[in-house]
């Protein structure tokens, strides 16, 4: 059913029913791409928001990408119908809008580009999708061939619904002298002001034909007449009808009627995407539409892919696991880090994050993020809800929403960078700050950061939430002033202690101990008013309530504040023990770890919105992956390898059959969440939200390398402590670092710590200094049994 292919550069599914919202996405640093395996498309692209050039086929409401999206008969897609002239029987590749059992189908998701080979009725149709790097348009290739060894007479329409694109204006058709069916709108507005920002946009949608059809069909209502989509009417003639749509809904239908012979075959490329005008419809005919520049176009979007490529491989006696940490994890770092999710306002702390993970990809990358956040930092040393990333970007959705937890993530961060780099130059640089035009050092101004956390604390000790910590929809536990956040408060005391030891290297002795001090003192709050007992509370509400204790009977423990007690300091080993096995207990699923259990059934008013999500999923008890990788992460602060490894597995779909068709998801990604309410509602519980934007990426990727692996920076060193789970003996890793090649052979041996072999001398600590660019590590590692 599902399985790599081409080394690991693949992943094939061969059942278009099977998962039938599992799929692949594409991106470049204008636009994505996510496609299913039966053809359903949803793409975007800047101008400078996001925009859409194929459309739902009635008034869509714009948001941010969302979770288990639905597809629906008319929802875009790309889709080629093959009709047999001869006897009139249909079908369609990939598998929609037909639905036809087909003899046989494969979906093969690649890092560059997706494709589809099906075969039905003695014909297979191939189909391939490519982006090119820096345009918006995508490259599209169809192969018929013959199967069936005899001459036949065929139709081949592809068919690329283009949906309501405008309520004020839209309209097609086929244009002979661009090659092509453009349709044309007028992105609605009411504004007087809007009319000059929308005045350039790429309101045309084209779909191109290298080879000229025989006919054609615009008006979407035309194609598909009394027949449905699985019957168009349009297809029970000889020719399309030669449609223009005038203010109807657009479609680009177009026809080949094909003569093979008995092997024969035919191939086709076809241009989908939005322009402004004709000449750029014409120059993007020029540019793409022909096998060189297709086979260029691929050879450099493969190029860019490539540079996201990472800085970690191994080999365990988990193979998927290699697989997916090989060949597809970085890629989704990379996207992140590379693209910022497609946002000109990507929330303060997923910005962040996501370039936390490009320290391992490209750190130039992370540095110049750094920079560029501390420098919207305002004027109170607090960190504005989202950063802007575009001229003319303002914040939207969620960053209307006062939120408290931004400056934390600041050093959480920035942690990861030094030890990956060791640029504590990077600290000297003189940020000059919108806030008030001052230039300050990123060492003073993420000092500041952390004094306006130390201030934006109650007269406990602990952290004000506002309307939202990490936990977006969290709004109404703070939102009269008062009530404050059991997760902040014990982060709080992790970022000043990252940051008191950045102090102390750097020799600042008196704000080390600052920090410090700091730091114990928001500790000592969380344990005088959080614990419970058995674990931390997630909060105070603003009337006093203390939420997620033993009293609760829904939201009863949270992981995020265990997790985070644990990298904060806040617990000791005692408290940890206890709070593990109640994590345990309580939070398990067969799919990962609940964000917190049990989910709300109902709203409560003096929590917020998170409890009114259905439960089960998202923030309300799914299991949201960025809670359960910090989890993970603080697991291997503390040296609990199986638990570590256990959960970082759970969060990759398969290998077992079952669990690929429970999730529904190809093993490409990590989604943002599974469906959780394991106990409440089984039958839905590890259904994948199939939505790859997530702040889970990059710290799977540094608790795989930190952790598992135990390849972490240190000062001028790299430290060496592989965490194996029980059950493995050894493992290889080959890990890029500082411009260095670490070449390690893992395995369990008869010592007391782990001991470092390199050209048969035993290093005198597991660490190896003196790296230089371009050198090359073999190194043999023996961990304790
Ligand atoms: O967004 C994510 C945020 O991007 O939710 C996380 C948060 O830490 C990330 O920064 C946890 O709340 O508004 C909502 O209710 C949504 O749930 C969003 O907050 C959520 C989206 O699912 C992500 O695209």
């Amino acid at each position: 059913l599902l399985h790599p292919t081409h080394n690991g550069d693949r992943y094939e599914l061969t059942s278009p029913t099977a998962m039938p919202k599992a799929g692949g996405f594409l991106w470049n640093r204008k636009m994505m791409i996510q496609v299913t395996c039966r053809g359903y498309a949803t793409a975007q692209f800047m101008q400078p928001e996001p925009a859409k050039y194929a459309y739902a086929p009635n008034l869509e409401a714009k948001t941010f990408m969302q979770p288990e999206q639905n597809y629906y008969a008319h929802h875009p897609g790309r889709f080629v119908y093959i009709k047999d002239e001869d006897d009139g029987q249909l079908f369609s590749a990939p598998y929609e809008p037909v639905r036809a059992p087909v003899d046989s189908f494969r979906f093969s998701v690649g890092k560059s580009d997706i494709a589809w080979t099906v075969e039905h009725l003695g014909i297979r149709v191939e189909l391939t999708l490519g982006l090119p790097t820096d345009d918006v348009v995508e490259l599209w290739t169809l192969k018929v061939v013959n199967l069936s060894g005899r001459a036949r007479r065929v139709s081949v329409y592809p068919y690329f619904p283009i949906g309501y694109m405008s309520w004020m204006n839209q309209s097609a058709e086929y244009r002979a002298d661009l090659g092509g069916v453009v349709a044309s709108c007028v992105t609605p507005y009411q504004k007087v002001a809007d009319y000059f920002k929308n005045k350039y946009f790429k309101d045309k949608t084209y779909f191109l034909c290298e080879t000229p059809p025989h006919s054609w069909e615009t008006v979407q209502q035309a194609f598909e007449g009394e027949g449905g989509l699985h019957a168009p009417s349009a297809l029970r003639g000889a020719e399309l009808a030669r449609g223009e749509a005038r203010y109807e809904t657009p479609a680009a239908a177009v026809q080949y009627r094909l003569e093979l012979d008995a092997q024969g075959e035919r191939e086709y490329r076809f241009l989908f995407g939005p322009a402004h005008d004709d000449a750029e419809i014409l120059a993007m005919r020029g540019k793409y539409l022909n096998p060189r520049a297709y086979a260029d176009t691929r050879r450099d979007y493969a190029e860019y892919i490539e540079q996201g490529r990472g800085c970690l491989e191994i080999e365990t006696p988990d193979p998927e696991l290699d697989n997916f940490v090989n060949n597809w994890l970085a890629r989704q770092v990379y996207y992140h880090g590379d693209v910022n999710r497609l946002t000109t306002d990507p929330q303060t702390r997923n910005y962040l994050q996501d370039n936390m993970g490009m320290s391992y990809i490209r750190p130039a990358v992370t540095r110049a993020a750094f920079l560029h956040a501390l420098s919207q930092q305002e004027a109170s040393g607090a960190m504005p809800d989202g950063i802007l990333l575009a001229e003319g970007a303002e914040l939207k959705y969620i960053n209307q929403v006062p939120h408290t937890d931004h400056c934390v993530w600041l050093p959480v961060c920035l942690k990861a960078y030094l030890d990956e780099t060791a640029d504590h130059a990077m600290l000297d640089e003189i940020v000059r700050g919108a806030d008030d035009g001052q230039g300050a050092t990123v060492f003073e101004r993420i000092g500041r950061a952390m004094d306006w956390l130390l201030e934006a604390r109650d007269e406990r000790g602990l952290s004000y939430i506002a309307q939202g910590d990490w936990c977006d929809p969290m709004n109404m536990v703070g939102y009269k002033g008062k009530g404050v956040s059991g997760w902040l408060t014990v982060a709080t005391a992790y970022a000043l202690n990252l940051w008191a030891e950045v102090c102390a290297r750097r020799g600042d002795e008196s704000r080390a101990a600052h920090f410090r001090a700091g730091a114990q003192a928001v500790n000592d709050a969380a344990n005088q008013h959080l614990w419970d007992g058995d674990w931390y509370a997630r909060g105070i509400t603003d009337d006093g309530v203390t939420f997620g204790t033993k009293r609760d009977h829904e939201g009863r423990i949270w992981l995020n504040p265990q997790a985070w007690a644990i990298l904060g300091g806040a617990a000791n080993a005692e408290r940890r023990e206890k709070m593990l096995a109640e994590v345990d207990e309580q939070l398990s699923t067969p799919y990962g770890v609940a964000m917190f259990a049990p989910p709300f059934s109902a709203m409560r008013e003096d929590v917020g919105r998170v409890t009114q999500k259905h439960p089960g999923s998202a923030e309300n008890g799914a299991v949201y992956n960025h809670a359960a990788v910090f989890y993970i992460y603080s697991l291997y602060t503390v040296g609990d390898a199986n638990r570590a490894y256990k959960l970082l597995r759970q969060m990759i779909p398969g290998p077992a059959e079952e669990d690929y068709l429970r999730r529904g998801q190809l093993p490409v990604f990590i989604p943002n969440y599974y469906r959780g309410a394991y106990h409440q509602y089984p039958g839905q519980a590890g259904r994948s939200s199939q939505l790859f934007n997530t702040g889970t990426a990059s710290w799977a990727y540094r608790c795989v390398i930190e952790g598992l692996c135990g390849l972490q920076g240190d000062g001028d060193g790299l430290r060496i402590n592989p965490r194996l789970p029980d059950g493995w003996d050894k493992m290889k890793v080959t890990r890029l670092f500082r411009g260095a090649k670490f070449v390690l052979d893992i395995r369990r041996g008869d010592v007391r710590e782990v001991t470092v072999t390199q050209g048969g001398q035993r290093l005198p600590e597991a660490r190896v200094t003196g790296i230089a660019p371009g050198a090359v590590h073999h190194l043999t590692v023996l961990v304790p049994t």
